[in-house]
């Protein structure tokens, strides 16, 4: 069967499946330069289609996992991406084809590939206890070399992680050392249990709980405050009927309402709040955090669905709204289970981030990839990066430039200094000359532009996650002195 990708937008242009890997020593220094103390390796992990897919209308996140590094090294900088050559990865390459069909449907996989790993470790990448791993919320973690990025296999916290799979964005303690991870449908495919696990700085399992979900339903998204964890519940939900009969994997139900678990960082299940609200979805956090017996979370959300491809379960059309950066607060002293919503900024906002150092506290800084101030009325135009100071309620940006798109930026914490004094390391899309380049920003001047502008003669398909994994932390596995 000969290879050949359909002629659909999803597969065109940017889109466009790359299926190459790159070696670059010593990438162009177009702009400026790299600024001396930024020693150590930018991780990001993005989809790329293998084989053509089984079904040509599947969704684009699931495509195989690529990873990207890019290494800085006293103002040069070396760039290397991979693939993740996971079970499904190596099956499909033997058999030179796609194997598995619908993301996540295993009923519409061949049959030769009953009972193997869908997982497509396409989604982030998290260095911890010594390990450098590749992120999938389907299954659980790829570890892969710190250096050259070469599969060396799938981790399962030495047996200690019986859930069979884990999220796609664990959340790091600079302070403590620690990872905080969970899984969703845990226990399998629309089983509706949840496990929180906790890794220790040697990457020891030292604290789990397990719970029933409202649903079985997606979580891609958690938040940590210093003292509690928050799991959001948003009705895109699984059904076993539907996948079996070839489905999707989620469709939308607005008929139901969204939930949220608020649990002691290492308390048992039974000592879970639950707080309840209108169908809202979010893919991704900035922050969370405590104020006396408040909890706050900060997040780019939708009132509504923000899945396109993911359909109403009642065959309703999709409405498209806005990622709006919004401030949930609970009161854990109060007895009702509603919380307040308060818009954080007019300006629609995706990818929050914020100085690693303040994940769980209270924070004056978050990033994101925001609309661009020049996009014209009516279109998104989400090719800026901006910084939301939420003490003055302020926006500062950075626009890419026409024709261009921006990935997650990514944070780099200068030890000592106060937060949100730092840098920012972001992807650009370049699509008029196919290909891309990396900027990178001082995180407290951005509407000055670049401080140095990386030339890629390649181009990056877009990522979705990643991090800054400084120097001294690769050698140490600690990140805080
Ligand atoms: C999301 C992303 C995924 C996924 C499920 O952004 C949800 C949300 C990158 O893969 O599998
Ligand atoms: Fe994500």
């Amino acid at each position: 069967m000969a290879v050949a990708f359909s002629d659909i937008p999803l597969y065109r242009g940017w889109g466009a499946p790359l299926r190459v890997e790159s070696d670059i020593r010593d990438l162009e220094v177009a702009q400026g330069e790299v600024p001396a103390d930024l020693n150590g390796t930018l991780y990001r992990c993005g989809p790329d289609r293998q084989y053509p897919p089984m079904f040509k209308d599947d969704v684009f996140i699931d495509g195989e996992g690529m990873a990207h590094m890019f290494r800085f090294d006293n103002g040069h900088v070396d760039y290397r991406s991979r693939w993740v050559r996971n079970e499904r990865f190596l099956l499909q390459e033997k058999a030179r084809r796609s194997l598995f069909g619908r993301y996540r449907n295993r009923y519409t996989n061949d049959p030769s590939v009953a009972g193997k790993s869908m997982g497509t470790a396409n989604t982030n990448a998290v260095w911890h206890g010594r390990k450098l791993l590749i992120l999938k919320e389907d299954s659980l973690p790829v570890e892969v070399d710190p250096d050259t990025l070469a599969t060396r296999g799938t981790w399962d916290f030495a047996g200690a992680v019986k859930a069979v799979s884990l999220t796609a964005h664990p959340k790091l303690d600079l302070h403590r050392n620690e990872l905080l991870m969970f899984s969703y449908q845990a226990r399998g495919d629309c089983t509706r249990d949840f496990a929180f696990y906790i890794a220790d700085a040697a990457g020891k399992i030292v604290h789990e709980a397990w719970f029933d979900m409202p649903y079985p339903g997606m979580v891609h998204d958690f938040a940590v405050t210093d003292t509690h964890i928050i799991a959001p519940f948003f009705p895109l939900i699984t059904e076993l009927d539907v996948i079996k009969s070839g489905g999707p994997f989620y469709r939308w139900h607005p008929e139901q309402q969204s939930h949220f678990a608020i649990l002691p960082r290492r308390g048992p299940a039974s000592e879970i709040r639950w707080f309840r609200g209108p169908a809202v979805s979010a893919g991704h956090m900035m922050n969370a955090y405590n104020e006396g017996s408040k909890v706050h979370l900060d997040l780019c959300l939708y009132r509504g669905n923000c899945f396109d491809f993911f359909p109403t379960y009642d065959g309703s059309p999709f409405k498209p709204v806005p990622p709006l950066l919004t401030r949930l607060t609970f009161d854990l002293g109060g007895k009702h289970d509603g919380y307040e919503a308060s818009l954080l900024s007019q300006a629609p906002c995706e990818m929050p981030k914020c100085d690693d150092r303040y994940v769980g506290k209270p924070y004056r800084y978050g990033y994101g990839i925001c609309r661009s101030p020049t996009a014209k009325a009516g279109e998104m135009g989400f090719g800026a990066i901006g910084r939301f100071d939420h003490q003055r309620s302020e926006l500062a940006a950075w626009s890419a430039g026409e024709n261009c798109g921006v990935h997650e930026p990514n944070f780099v914490v200068k030890p000592g200094a106060p937060e949100g004094a730092g840098y920012l390391i972001v992807i650009v899309n370049r699509i008029a000359e196919n290909r891309s380049d990396l900027a990178v920003l001082d995180a407290q001047r951005l509407s000055d532009g670049p401080l140095a502008l990386l030339k890629l003669p390649v181009r990056v398909r877009s990522t979705f996650h990643g991090m800054w994994v400084p120097e001294r932390a690769l050698a140490t596995g600690t990140y805080l002195a």
